[in-house]
């Protein structure tokens, strides 16, 4: 039996059969600084009940896979310094050594999956990193979208990488992506890509019955529903290109490595365009909130 422990709130949920959306940590403790981290975390909790569904933040405590985190150790994790970034590969080892750690998209989808959990929001995906054909660097979130049953409601893959690479790995791994009111793939900051969404959906139900459709034909793995940031808040593409370029002109001149290639660049984004790629971030996350409870509660009534 794997460790779960839930929280008072997802215990309550579970019993009275509420639609449940799993939402991530590393997002917390490596995508957003202290104390617009914790800020978010607590505004998109109250977005997914808002839209009738209860979130379940997941993370490693104690040795034990918390779904969903009670209020206060919500604030220890947002102000932890050096916690773990925990991806498929770390989370068995740090369970097993009672670790603390903040689980990335591919470990949500696995905890989810353990508790039940059929959706996911978070902000967005990792991916192929541009100069992958050098580094290799290529994110698991890809490959646990190819073989856990988990639908994924995030902004598109982080403008910070290789883009058509990543849709490359998508296709050839069988996982739909699937853009949600628009026929081009959104990217992240900014509503359009530039790249044709592979499908594309209307409605929360449309996304529900393709979830549902696929466990019907004994397929594995999940869907990355790619839900474009609201207009108001995108930053369009040309106005983030320089920095996104400096960014990683940067991590290359420093060494920056491994798990440390995407916190670092998203802070230095956050840097070089003085707290407006943050804004966006937070308001995209929210937004996928609120997709990801609406495919919760349709998920749940079907
Ligand atoms: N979405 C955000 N900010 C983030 C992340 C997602 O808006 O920081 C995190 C997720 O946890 C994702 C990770 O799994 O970034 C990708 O890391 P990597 O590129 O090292 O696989
Ligand atoms: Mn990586």
């Amino acid at each position: 039996m794997a460790p779960l422990k839930f929280s008072n709130e997802i215990m309550a949920a579970r019993a009275a059969g509420q639609p449940i959306v799993a939402l991530e940590s590393t997002i917390i403790t490596h995508g957003m600084p202290y104390p617009q981290n914790v800020e978010t975390a607590e505004m998109v909790e109250a977005d997914i009940r808002e839209a009738g569904a209860v979130p379940a933040t997941i993370a490693i405590m104690d040795g034990q896979i918390h779904i969903g985190l009670e209020p206060s150790e919500l604030q220890t994790l947002a102000q932890a310094k050096n916690v773990a970034k925990l991806s498929r590969a770390d989370l068995a080892f740090a369970l097993a050594t009672g670790q603390t750690g903040a689980t990335t998209v591919a470990a949500t989808m696995i905890c989810a999956h353990l508790a039940g959990i059929a959706v996911f929001a978070t902000g967005g995906i990792g991916g192929v990193h541009r100069g992958a054909s050098d580094s290799f660097d290529i994110s698991a979130d890809l490959e646990e979208l190819a073989q856990t049953p988990v639908t994924v409601v995030a902004a598109g893959a982080k403008a910070i990488l290789d883009l058509p690479k990543t849709m490359e790995v998508l296709e050839t791994r069988g996982v739909p992506v699937i853009a949600y009111g628009q026929d081009v793939l959104p990217a992240f900051w900014s509503r359009t890509s530039g790249l044709p969404a592979p499908l594309r959906a209307d409605s929360a139900a449309e996304i529900a019955a393709s979830h549902a459709m696929r466990a019907r034909l004994g397929l594995p793995g999940g869907q990355l529903i790619a839900n474009p940031i609201p207009l108001a808040a995108e930053i369009p593409a040309e106005a983030l290109r320089p920095h996104i370029e400096q960014a990683l002109r940067e991590a290359g001149e420093q060494a920056i490595a491994a798990k440390a290639v995407t916190p670092f660049l998203l802070q230095r984004i956050f840097e070089l365009t003085g707290g407006a790629s943050l804004t966006a971030n937070i308001a995209l996350v929210r937004n996928n909130a609120r997709l990801a409870a609406a495919i919760a509660i349709e998920i749940n009534a079907g």
